[in-house]
């Protein structure tokens, strides 16, 4: 069963790979320095598909085996994240994957296994994580990646939890006074490929008429700096990303993010069609740390409320009902998740809500605050 669907899934791959017209610039072998793939190639939101190296399906994940049990078994949790956006997924020079989606694979795997350490983590590029995903290389693809129909569909993924609610911006140098998109016109637009990113610009600057040249990279420290060394004359990304990369500009002050919004990016985890065990496990840990904030138990406070009396959260915190073992997990895997790793809002306020990011909850506020992260019931 699990090894026809990940045959299924492979041919799937394939058959995009040759369908669409992004092969070139967007293969792994690609030179990944900051040569500009070349600019007047169609744009390739098909590119998550492209290069699936079909043949090495469920190399680590044997067949028949749920996601559940794999991960049981190896005792650790393989994550596909970002190395390269600070505040989200990066690599610290120590070596260390930190983050609001790293937070994602912490919370997992201390539900599932107990320990939020337990974890592998898999530097994936944008191109990378969906080949890596369907191929079993990884059980849990936590890397700012937004939820659209053909990834959810076609490809064969299952979108979890929103966990970051974004929007596609664009960054320019101040000096050049562009407002609008219509003062991009002309422009030449750094931008990375196998990103939704890519598709977003080419639909909008369509429809307002402007022209412009894409230089496509395959990666963001290839895109920043290309960017930075004046090839583009903006850099578009998702607005986190943008809040992000500033952290690493040279000149900051010389940069601005531009008052447009292009696009929806609904971010979150993402697993596997066809395993729905391991979806529940997923989506439910997200949901108990906004859970978590909802009540305001906190990672410090948890104890206490070891010894509430509102149902719903000793339900949620494993005191009372069978939640967790319902899924197939320990029931405390709420308790262990909030513990070790912050609600909700821990997490965003230690990544995000702190210098140089500062970013606003906005809509990624609870929804009791105006904002949309919403937890459905403990029940
Ligand atoms: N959310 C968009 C874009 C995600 C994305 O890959 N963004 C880039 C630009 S910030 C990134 O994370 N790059 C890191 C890298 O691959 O080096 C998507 O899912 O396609």
């Amino acid at each position: 069963m699990r090894k026809s669907y990940l045959i299924i899934v492979s041919l799937l791959l394939v058959a995009a790979m040759l369908v669409t017209a992004c092969g070139a610039a967007s293969t792994p072998e690609a030179d990944q320095s900051s040569q500009p793939a070349p600019a007047e190639q169609a744009p390739a939101e098909q590119a998550p598909a492209d290069s699936a190296p079909a043949e090495s399906a469920a190399q680590e994940q044997p067949a028949g085996k749920s996601t559940l049990e794999t991960v049981k078994e190896r005792g650790k949790l393989v994550c596909g994240v970002n190395q390269a956006v600070p505040g989200f997924g990066y690599l610290t020079p120590e070596g260390d994957f930190e983050g609001f989606d790293v937070d994602a694979c912490k919370a997992v795997a201390a539900a599932v296994l107990g320990d939020a350490n337990a974890v592998e983590y898999r530097a994936l590029t944008a191109q990378d994580r969906f080949p890596a995903l369907a191929n079993g290389e990884i059980d849990l693809l936590s890397r700012n990646t937004t939820w659209t129909m053909s990834r959810d569909t076609s490809l064969g993924f299952d979108f979890t939890v929103i966990t970051f609610y974004d929007g596609q911006g664009m960054m320019v140098r101040k000096a050049d006074n562009i407002k609008s998109l219509q003062d991009l016109e002309g422009a030449s637009i750094c931008v990375q490929t196998g990103t939704t990113t890519e598709l977003n610009l080419a639909d909008q600057m369509a429809a307002a008429g402007v022209t412009y040249t894409p230089v496509v990279f395959q990666d963001a420290p290839s895109t920043v700096k290309a960017y930075e060394e004046g090839q583009c004359d903006a850099f578009t990304t998702d607005k986190s990303g943008l809040v992000s990369q500033f952290a690493v500009l040279a000149n900051p002050d010389e940069h601005e993010i531009m008052d447009v919004t292009l696009s929806k990016e609904p971010l979150g985890p993402v697993v596997r069609h066809g395993d729905n065990q391991w979806k529940d496990i997923v989506t439910w840990t997200l949901f108990s740390l906004i859970a978590g904030e909802e009540w305001g138990i906190t990672s410090q406070n948890i104890d206490e409320f070891m010894t509430s009396e509102e149902p719903e959260v000793k339900r949620l915190l494993g005191v009372e009902g069978d939640l967790g073992t319902g899924t197939g997990i320990s029931n405390d895997f709420a308790y262990q998740a909030i513990k070790q790793v912050g609600n909700y809002g821990e997490i965003y306020d230690r990544h995000l809500a702190v210098e140089p990011f500062n970013l606003a909850r906005a809509q990624n506020a609870l929804y009791t605050d105006g904002g949309l992260m919403y937890s459905p019931p403990f029940r």
